[in-house]
């Protein structure tokens, strides 16, 4: 017989996983706010139901506590609360949400991810202790700091998450030269990409991509269409083309074009009458500087950055050790020994990453690694 405390840990495991997945609902839709879930749980005798539930919401106010608890209204009243996020203790255009759990009657709280927002940082926790409240800390920590990472990493690193993408041939070919855009990877593999983007703050790829693929970058997933994120270009010499894609639709999607001090002036102005948003960039060593760049991008607010190619770009974001994540989505075809050949792949993974996923999408397979920070 499994003792009631491995119960209450697996019902703890249980319902805080569906607390993750509930909060992925507004995944890259609360600004520089992270997306939060918590549901509230009562147990009347009959085993635990969910009575109220919540999402940090659009913009990132109110908080996901708050959405809960005015969900759960006066059924939290000796309730458990599974939150994603440590509560917050600061006074916003709101209460602190520990209050407002105390406040409401919660009992106890069972909470995933800390908050490292120096305004909360275990004062959360302090103030729901304090109330007598019984706080259970890091049940499915790392699976909501993964989620969270983009966040985490801004808040903790001052720059985002970093996401390299790659689609890779059977024989580990990323294209073919001179021949632009050619199908890798199927329609699902396809399709996971561009949620991926509308998770995304900006999607990043070097100019030389820009210029042979002729890429738009956006998501075209029906009913998401409007979640496509800023496309950034690395262009240390301002080479995008006027006549492009990415220039072509920047009144309509953000382009930002990350450009080095010797980028052709003229051209410059050319790009941003079209509303190509110029981002005066250091360089180093003869490119752009990367680390810099990310700097300047959290400080915009962006949390998670998605590397789409190519090679160049996913090689320099490696070797200055600014890839958080890599994800592999590999065809069934082959391109043949004359193809372009992949910065990296599955045998060839810096140490210090872990798979942390696997699946098939159709003919592709699919596999992601991540590392701490
Ligand atoms: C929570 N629940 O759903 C979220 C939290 O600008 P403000 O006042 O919204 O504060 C932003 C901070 O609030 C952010 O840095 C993080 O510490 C916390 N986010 N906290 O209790 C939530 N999204
Ligand atoms: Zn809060």
């Amino acid at each position: 017989m499994p003792s009631a405390d491995a119960d209450q840990a697996a019902t703890d495991r249980r319902f805080m996983a569906a607390a993750l997945r509930y909060s992925r609902k507004h995944a890259g839709l609360t600004g520089t706010n992270p997306a939060v879930g918590t549901l509230i749980v009562r147990d009347d005798g009959n085993g635990p139901v969910i009575v109220g539930r919540g999402v940090t919401a659009l913009g990132g106010r109110p908080h996901a506590e708050a959405e809960a608890l005015a969900d759960a209204g006066e059924k939290a009243r000796g309730a458990t609360a599974y939150v994603t996020l440590e509560p917050c203790a600061h006074h916003g255009r709101t209460p602190p949400c520990a209050n407002a759990l105390v406040a409401a009657g919660v009992t106890r709280v069972v909470g995933a991810a800390n908050d490292p927002d120096p305004r909360v940082a275990g004062k959360g926790y302090s103030i729901l202790r304090a109330a007598g409240i019984e706080v259970v800390e890091r049940v499915m920590a790392d699976e909501a700091s993964d989620q969270l990472a983009g966040y985490l990493s801004r808040s903790v690193r001052m720059r985002p998450h970093v996401t390299l993408k790659l689609a890779l041939s059977a024989d580990g070919m990323i294209g073919r030269p001179g021949e632009g855009q050619i199908a890798i990877t199927g329609p699902i593999s396809r399709r996971q990409v561009h949620l991926m983007r509308a998770e995304a703050d900006v999607i990043v790829v070097g100019i030389n991509t820009a210029l042979a693929d002729d890429p738009e970058l956006t998501v075209r997933l029906p009913g998401l269409e409007s979640r496509s994120p800023v496309r950034l270009v690395l262009d240390r010499q301002a080479r995008l083309s006027p006549q492009g894609r990415l220039a072509r639709s920047a009144e309509a999607v953000p382009v930002y074009l990350a450009v080095g001090p010797e980028a052709d002036p003229a051209h410059k102005a050319v790009l941003a009458a079209m509303g190509v948003k110029i981002l005066a960039t250091d360089t180093f060593e003869g490119r752009i500087a990367l680390p810099e760049l990310l700097e300047d991008l959290a400080a915009q607010g962006m949390m998670n950055v998605m590397v789409e190619g190519g090679a160049e770009t996913a090689r320099n974001l490696l070797a200055d050790d600014m890839v958080d994540r890599i994800v592999i989505f590999q065809g069934s075809g082959r391109l043949g020994a004359d193809g372009i050949a992949a910065p990296i792949d599955r045998d060839h993974i810096p140490a210090g990453f872990r798979l942390v996923r696997e699946a098939r999408f159709g003919d592709d397979s699919y596999a992601e690694w991540t590392r701490g920070f």
